[in-house]
C-alpha cells in the first residue's frame, strides 16, 4: 500500500543530520574510521583518553573487536555525575506506574545520583565487587534502572532477567553467569495483575549454588516466603548506607553487561557488551535516530529485559542527559488508550514501540487514541520485527496525524544500537523499510550458498556485515568459541545477522525475516529448538518440531509438530497441557499457539527433520512444498497436511 504522503513531513526540520550531512558523514565514517570514532568517541567522559581507537577483525581464524581498548571510563559517571553541573534538577527519569491511580515519579539527576550511589552501596554490603556478575529480574520500576547502573558505578556486570521469564529460565540464567546476588521486588504489578516475581526467585534459587543472595526490592507490599540468611530486604541494607559510591575505573573493553537471548539451538545465548564502545554506540545512536535535543521527553515502550529497554531507555538516553520514561503497565490496562494517555499526560516527545503493539491497538476504536493532545510527539519509533504497511499507515496517520517521520530502525541483542535506520532529517522514508545504514555500518548482502557477496544494488540474500562498529558484541559469555561458531562461520569474513534482506534499487534495505531457526514471536526472539526441548521435557511428548508461521497480531505464532509416546492419545486436554507447560517451562511468551498431533515427523534419511516443509504446513501453503523425494517416509506428509491443526 503506498504510503499517505499528503503533508507528510518526511524529514524533520532543524535535525542534527540533514541529507547532505549524512552522505557526508557515512562516506567519513567508511573511508576514514579511525578519525571518525575518535572524534564521537569523546562523547564519553573518558578517565583515561584513549590513544588506541580500533582494532577488530572478523576473520575466522581471529576474530577480535575492540574499541578505544586502553581508555578507562565509568558508564554511571557518564549517564549521572557528568550531567549534574548543568541538569541537577532537571527529571532524568519518569517512572510511570501500571496503574494510573498511583502518581508518577520525577526523579532528578541529582537523585538519581543519590538512588544509584545507595544502590551500589547495597550491593557492596552483599559482597559484590568489580567484575561480578548480579542478576536483576525486576519490574519496570526505577529500582532496575538504579541497580544496573549500580553495577556499571561498581563494575560489576548486570545480566537483566526478563521478569515474564520462568523460575527454570532464571536459574539457567543465573548458574551460566555464576551471579553472586539476584535482585527482585516482592511482586510485579502489571495489567493490573501482579506476578509473584519473589515465589519465582524461591523456585529458582533452589537450583542455584547456596551462596546467591537475593535482595528483594519492595513494591507491592505483599508476604513473601523468606530464605533467611539468603534473602535481605533492600530497605533494611539501605537504611545504613551513605548516598555516595566511589565510581570505580574500569577499561573501556570491560564488560558492562551480559543478556541472554535466543539462538538456534535450546541454550540460550550469554550477550556480552563492553562499556566504552556500547556506550558511545547507545549514546550516538539515541542522539541522530530519534533526533533528540535537550528538553525532549524521549519513551521507549520496552522492557528493561530485552537490549532495547538496556540501549534505549537507560545507557543511550541517560548518556546524553534526556528525560527517558519507564513505563510499568501494559498498552491494554486499563484500555487501549494508555499508550495515549500517557504520551499526553507526560508530553512525550519521541515514542518509540514495536509493531506488535502498534496492530494491537490499531485492532481498536481509533478514538482511544484521538481524544489525546498528541501535538507534542514530533518522531515516531518502531522496532522488533518488519513493520507492515497498514501498521506503518495507522501508525503514521492515527498517532502521528502525518506529521511525524517513522524511524523503522532495524538492530539486535549482538549489534547493541541502531545498524540501520532512517535519520529523520535525513532519509525520505519508505514504509516497510529500515531504509539506510547507521555510520560506520557496512552492511552486505551474500547469496546464501555460495557465501558471495551480491554487489548489485537491487539484491536479495543474506544480511552480513563488514566491518565492526563499537556497540557490537565482544563475546559469548564463557563461550568464546560458540561466539565465533554462530556469527562468524557460515560466511567467513562477515558478521552474520541471521536475517534475510532485500535492497531495491535506491540501495534501501528490507529486512524478510529470520533465516535461522529462530522466530520472533510479539517481537521476542525465541529458538524453536528451546520450545522443543520444552515440549520433549513432558512425560507424553516422544519428539517435537516447531516452527513460526503468520499470525496477526504477533508477526510470528508458534506451531508445534507432537509425536506422542506410543501409550498416549491426543486430546483436546493434552493439547491445553501442553500449552500450559511450555508457559511454565520458558514463560507466557513462549506459549504455543498450535499443536499439532504428528504420528511421524519428515525427516531425511540422515534423521534430520525437514523444517523448511512443516513451515509450508504451518503457513497452509501445501502447493509448494518442493522436493519430497529425499525424505525417508514421504507419506508422513500427507497425514500432517489431511491433520492439520490450524484451519
Ligand atoms: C532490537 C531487537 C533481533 C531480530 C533481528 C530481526 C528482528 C529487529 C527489526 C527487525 C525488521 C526491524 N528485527 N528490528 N526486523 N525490522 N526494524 O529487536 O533485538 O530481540 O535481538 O531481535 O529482530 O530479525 O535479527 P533482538
Amino acid at each position: 500500500m503506498p504510503k499517505d504522503t499528503t503533508n507528510h513531513p518526511d524529514l524533520l526540520a532543524g535535525a542534527h543530520v540533514d541529507a547532505a550531512a549524512y552522505d557526508r558523514m557515512y562516506a567519513e565514517s567508511i573511508e576514514n574510521p579511525e578519525a571518525f570514532w575518535a572524534e564521537h568517541g569523546k562523547r564519553i567522559d573518558w578517565i583515561k583518553p584513549f590513544t588506541k581507537v580500533k582494532d577488530t577483525s572478523f576473520a575466522h581464524d581471529d576474530v577480535h573487536v575492540r574499541w578505544f581498548e586502553d581508555g578507562t571510563l565509568n558508564v554511571a559517571e557518564n549517564c549521572i555525575d557528568r550531567h549534574l553541573a548543568t541538569k541537577a534538577d532537571q527529571t532524568a527519569i519518569i517512572f510511570e506506574p501500571d496503574s494510573p491511580e498511583e502518581e508518577a515519579q520525577h526523579i532528578t539527576y541529582k537523585q538519581l545520583h543519590e538512588e544509584v550511589g545507595r544502590f551500589a552501596n547495597v550491593l557492596k554490603e552483599l559482597g559484590v565487587q568489580k567484575g561480578d556478575r548480579v542478576v536483576l529480574y525486576l519490574p519496570m520500576i526505577p529500582e532496575a534502572a538504579y541497580a544496573m547502573l549500580a553495577c556499571a558505578r561498581l563494575g560489576a556486570i548486570h545480566s537483566v532477567v526478563f521478569a515474564g521469564f520462568s523460575p527454570d529460565a532464571l536459574a539457567s540464567r543465573v548458574n551460566d553467569s555464576q551471579a553472586k546476588v539476584v535482585v527482585t521486588s516482592d511482586g510485579a504489578p502489571r495489567g493490573g495483575r501482579i506476578t509473584e516475581l519473589k515465589d519465582n526467585v524461591n523456585k529458582a534459587l533452589l537450583h542455584c549454588d547456596d551462596h546467591v543472595k537475593c535482595l528483594v526490592v519492595k513494591r507491592t507490599g505483599q508476604q513473601v516466603a523468606w530464605v533467611a540468611d539468603r534473602d535481605v530486604w533492600y530497605d533494611d541494607i539501605a537504611a545504613n548506607v551513605s548516598t555516595f559510591c566511589h565510581a570505580a575505573e574500569v577499561g573501556a573493553e570491560d564488560p558492562l553487561f551480559i543478556l541472554y537471548t535466543s539462538g538456534s539451538t535450546g541454550k540460550p545465548k550469554g550477550v556480552v557488551h563492553s562499556s566504552g564502545g556500547y556506550l558511545a554506540y547507545a549514546a550516538m545512536t539515541h542522539q541522530y535516530t530519534f533526533d533528540y535535543h535537550d528538553g525532549d521527553v524521549f519513551w521507549c515502550t520496552a522492557d528493561v529485559g530485552w537490549v532495547t529497554g538496556h540501549s534505549y531507555i537507560v545507557y543511550g538516553p541517560l548518556a546524553n542527559g534526556a528525560t527517558t520514561l519507564m513505563f510499568e503497565g501494559v498498552p491494554t490496562y486499563p484500555d487501549a488508550g494508555r499508550f495515549w494517555a500517557v504520551c499526553e499526560k507526560h508530553k512525550v516527545t519521541q515514542f518509540y514501540t514495536a509493531p506488535t503493539a502498534i496492530r494491537l491497538l490499531m485492532g481498536q476504536s481509533d478514538e482511544f487514541v484521538t481524544k489525546y493532545d498528541l501535538s507534542s510527539l514530533k518522531l515516531l519509533g518502531s522496532v522488533g520485527e518488519p513493520i507492515n504497511p497498514e501498521a506503518w499507515n495507522w501508525y503514521n496517520e492515527v498517532v502521528g496525524k502525518g506529521k511525524c517521520p517513522i524511524v523503522d530502525t532495524w538492530w539486535q541483542t549482538e549489534t547493541g544500537g541502531h545498524l540501520i535506520t532512517p535519520l529523520p532529517g535525513a532519509t525520505a522514508l519508505k514504509p516497510g523499510s529500515a531504509t539506510k545504514p547507521f555510520f560506520g555500518v557496512q552492511p552486505v548482502l551474500l547469496d546464501a550458498t555460495s557465501g558471495e557477496e551480491i554487489h548489485e544494488t537491487e539484491a536479495e540474500g543474506v544480511l552480513c556485515m563488514k566491518d565492526s562498529w563499537p556497540g557490537q558484541m565482544r563475546t559469548l559469555w564463557g563461550d568464546p568459541d560458540r561466539f565465533v561458531q554462530a556469527y562468524f562461520s557460515d560466511y567467513k569474513g562477515y558478521y552474520f545477522t541471521g536475517d534475510g534482506c532485500r535492497r531495491d534499487a535506491d540501495g534501501y534495505y528490507w529486512i524478510t525475516g529470520r533465516v535461522d531457526d529462530v522466530i520472533n514471536v510479539s517481537g521476542h526472539r525465541m529458538g524453536t529448538a528451546e520450545v522443543e526441548s520444552a515440549l520433549v521435557a513432558h512425560d507424553a511428548v516422544s519428539e517435537a518440531a516447531v516452527v513460526g508461521y503468520p499470525h496477526e497480531l504477533k508477526g510470528q505464532g508458534i506451531y508445534c509438530y507432537v509425536t506422542l509416546m506410543s501409550d498416549e492419545t491426543p486430546s483436546d486436554e493434552l493439547v491445553k497441557e501442553l500449552q500450559t507447560w511450555v508457559r511454565k517451562e520458558i514463560g507466557p511468551i513462549a506459549k504455543p499457539d498450535v499443536i499439532q498431533f504428528a504420528p511421524g515427523l519428515p525427516k531425511t534419511r540422515s534423521g534430520k527433520i525437514m523444517r523448511r516443509i512443516l513451515r509450508k504446513i504451518a503457513e497452509n501453503d501445501f502447493g509448494s512444498l518442493g522436493d519430497t523425494s529425499t525424505l525417508a517416509d514421504p507419506s508422513v506428509v500427507d497425514d500432517l497436511i489431511a491433520n492439520r491443526a490450524n484451519k
